[in-house]
């Protein structure tokens, strides 16, 4: 038995414990704050079958793989006016742990 934390972008957590809800994984979604940034992530507790676990990673990075977004954001233009230009930032990505169970109990 394994046990995977995978800690993801709020905005990728629904679909990432959908997916692995859809596929029988059992899912435990905690609401996290990243030690850096000091911003909101999800983390999500999945216990499982060691042949698994390669699936649930799939699963995890198919749905968070780190990305580019297009963003719109609002400029200052000459006219004392504001222009809206488009900027690519870098959105999604997932920090994963895999651990050994020692035991798995439910009492
Ligand atoms: P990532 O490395 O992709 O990490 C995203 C989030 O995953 C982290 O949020 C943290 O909540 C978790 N995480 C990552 N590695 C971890 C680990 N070894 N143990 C426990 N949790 C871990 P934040 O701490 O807010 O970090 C956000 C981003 O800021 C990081 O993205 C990284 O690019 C950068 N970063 C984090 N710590 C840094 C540091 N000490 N110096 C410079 N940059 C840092």
């Amino acid at each position: 038995m394994k046990l995977i934390f995978a800690i993801v972008s709020n905005d990728d957590a629904s679909l990432v414990t959908s997916s692995l809800v859809d596929e029988k994984y059992s899912v435990t979604r905690l609401a996290t704050t990243g030690g850096f940034l000091k911003a909101g992530n999800t983390t999500l507790l999945v216990g499982t079958e060691e042949a698994k676990v390669e699936k649930a990673l799939e699963i995890i990075g198919s749905h968070s793989r780190r990305r580019k977004q297009a963003m719109p954001i609002l400029r200052p233009s000459e006219i004392g006016a504001y222009d809206t230009q488009t900027v690519e930032v870098i959105v999604g990505g997932a920090t994963i742990f895999v651990i050994d169970v020692e035991k798995y109990l439910k009492l």
